[in-house]
Formats: structure tokens, sequence, C-alpha cells
């Protein structure tokens, strides 16, 4: 079986529309097909000040999440990336081979950093897709399930990976992003110019599965369409209603198609009422399903006790092999 690998922030508290479609969602098929390993990346997380409390009531509130979403932990890895310190330490190599200039050309780092001021900017903010390459690289995964806002994320870990396996033999497995056409970027319901995101978008414009069903259904109701009225995906002209056609398809499996043609001659407002309904549907058993998985701690910490040892056998062996590459005297 290919392996995957992927990953999400805790920092948020709910996971948002955008990360779901664009990654759990494929997150949850994959493990049918693949050899999975899924993590909450909670060194990540700390590269913005954090609250420790609440990035611990995080942590485990993403993995209930995942659970809730539909990862079965007989079916893949699930566990917490500061439960195997591997990552941390294939990072401080893979640090040591990106130029600065190359890390500077980040784009996540430039918007990110910019938001809070060059000063303030960590240089574990800097060094975030360093660590992102060691936890793929580490796996020796085939594939990254993500959202297209990571693809140069995954580039660099594939020219890391040829620099390293070219300097000091073949070592890691180079591996390609999975990203799906369709819902590969969703976007922002106030400004469909923007991505949905938990730092960019307004509240209004953000789907936050834990949020009241309620609350989310006057979201969808209010999004911001276009002053035409006729129902069709084209994501140039009408990226409103383009992004409303792929979220309702990708939650109700209807193709494009057809939805355009069951709304052919109906109005922005039918089409907004039905989605509401239908995420009304798809986040309700959501948020009971995440809640009982908060309601047992016990169990869900030895779920990822149980996947942080799986994941530890894997990430173990390859941290062994890059040591001995690079010329670490073996700790005898
Ligand atoms: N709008 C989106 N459309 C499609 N995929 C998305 N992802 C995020 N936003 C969208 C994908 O979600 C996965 C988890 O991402 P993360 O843990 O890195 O979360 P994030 O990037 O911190 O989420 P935000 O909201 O995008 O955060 P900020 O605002 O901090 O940048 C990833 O696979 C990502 O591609």
């Amino acid at each position: 079986r290919p392996r995957v690998l992927s990953g999400i922030q805790p920092t948020a508290g709910s996971f948002h529309l955008g990360n779901y479609l664009g990654a759990v969602r494929q997150w949850v098929a994959l493990q049918e097909t693949h050899d999975a390993f899924y993590m909450v990346v909670d060194l990540h997380a700390i590269t913005v000040p954090q609250d420790p409390q609440e990035l611990r009531a995080n942590t485990r509130l993403a993995a209930a999440q995942l659970l809730a979403a539909g990862l079965d932990p007989e079916r893949c890895t699930l566990f917490v990336q500061s439960h195997v310190p591997e990552h941390a330490q294939l990072a401080w190599v893979m640090n040591c081979l990106t130029g600065f200039g190359e890390a500077s050309r980040m784009t996540q780092f430039k918007d990110k950093s910019a938001k809070q001021g060059a000063d303030r900017a960590s240089v574990g903010l800097f060094t975030y897709p360093i660590l992102q390459v060691a936890d793929i690289l580490l796996y020796q995964a085939h594939e990254v399930p993500v959202g297209e806002d990571q693809r140069q994320h995954i580039e660099l870990t594939r020219d890391l990976a040829e620099r390293f396996n070219g300097r000091f033999g073949a070592t890691f497995t180079v591996p390609k992003p999975y990203i799906l056409r369709e819902t590969a970027k969703i976007y922002d319901l106030q400004d469909p110019s923007i991505k949905m995101s938990k730092s960019a978008s307004t509240p209004k414009g953000l789907i936050n599965l834990l949020d009241e069903p309620r609350t989310t259904a006057k979201k969808v109701k209010s999004a911001v369409t276009d002053t035409d009225t006729v129902i069709r995906y084209d994501a140039d002209a009408k990226p409103g209603v383009s992004n409303l056609l792929t979220i309702y398809s990708t939650l109700t499996g209807t193709p494009v198609p057809e939805l355009e043609r069951a709304y052919e001659g109906r109005m922005y407002g039918a089409l907004k009422t039905d989605l509401a309904e239908v995420m009304v549907e798809f986040v309700t058993p959501f948020r009971e399903r995440t809640q009982q998985y908060l309601d047992d701690p016990e169990s869900l910490d030895s779920i990822l006790a149980k996947g942080a040892e799986k994941a530890r056998a894997v990430a173990a062996e390859t941290l062994a092999q890059a040591y001995d590459k690079v010329g670490f005297l073996p700790a005898k």
C-alpha cells in the first residue's frame, strides 16, 4: 500500500469548512486505500504565540474532530506530533540543508510574518515549512493530501528530499502532493477572492464546523454572490456562486452540472436555502460525534498514545538512517 502523511494545526479550536473539504475529507477516503499517517501538529501551532491550556484543549479537540470526521484508528495511524520527538530531530538536519534564501521565498511565511510585523515573527514561523518537510520524509510518504495553499511546501519537501538523497545516498521517498482540483481551495463566503482561512476571513465568511448550526445556516444565506442571476459554475466571472456550488456538490455527491440543471431559472436564494440545509445536516452529527469523543478523554488519549507508538516505530527507523548518512556517531 502506498503511504500518505498529513497534518492539521490545533490552533483555532474548530476546523473550518476549507480544512474539511480541502484536506480532512480526503484523509478519510485515503485510509481505505493507503497506509495512512495523520497527525495534530502541535509543534507547528507554537510558531505563533499560544496559551498553554488552550493548546492542550485544542489538541484533544482536533483529534476528536478528526475521529468525528471519520478517521478510524484501526485503519490509520492518528497521533500528536510532539509525541514523536523524531519530528524535531529530523527538522534540525533539514534546517541545515535549506538555504536561507530558499526559506525566505515561502509565501506562507511572507503572509503570516507581514501580518504579525516582521520583528514579532518567530524563527519557528520561518522554519515552519522545514519542520513540515521532516514530518513528511520521516514516514517515507508517497503522497501528501493537502489544500492548494500547501503546494509550495510540498515542492520544498521534494527539493530537500532530492538534495539529501543526492548528497548522502538514497534515503527518502520523494513525495507528491495529493490535491483534488475541485476542493483545492474553498473561498471565503464574504470575499470569494480569498481562501477561507482562520486568520484572514471575517467571522461571517468563515464556516467553523463546530459553530451552532443556526449560525452556519445564517452565514450560508448571507454569502456574497454577484449581480447576475444565473446559477452557473464560472470560477472567474462568478466566484461566489461557484464556491457555493463546489461546497454543495462535494457535501452531497451531486455533480456540479446536475446542480446547474436543477437550479435553472431559480434564484440565488433557493440555492442558498438548500445549501444551508445541507450544511446543517452535515454539521449537526459532526458536532455530536466530536462531543462524544471529548466526553471520554481517557479513550481519546489512549487512541493517541497507540497512534504515537505506531508512528514512532516508523519515524525512529528513518531518523536512524538519516543520522547515519550525515555522519553522526551511533549512540551505543
Ligand atoms: N480554504 C481552504 N481550502 C482548501 N483547503 C484548505 N486548507 C486550509 N484552508 C483551506 C487545508 O487545510 C489543511 C490544514 O491546514 P492547517 O492546519 O495548516 O490550517 P491552516 O493552514 O492554519 O488553516 P488556515 O485557515 O489556512 O490558517 P491560516 O489562516 O493560519 O493560514 C491543509 O492541508 C490546508 O491546505
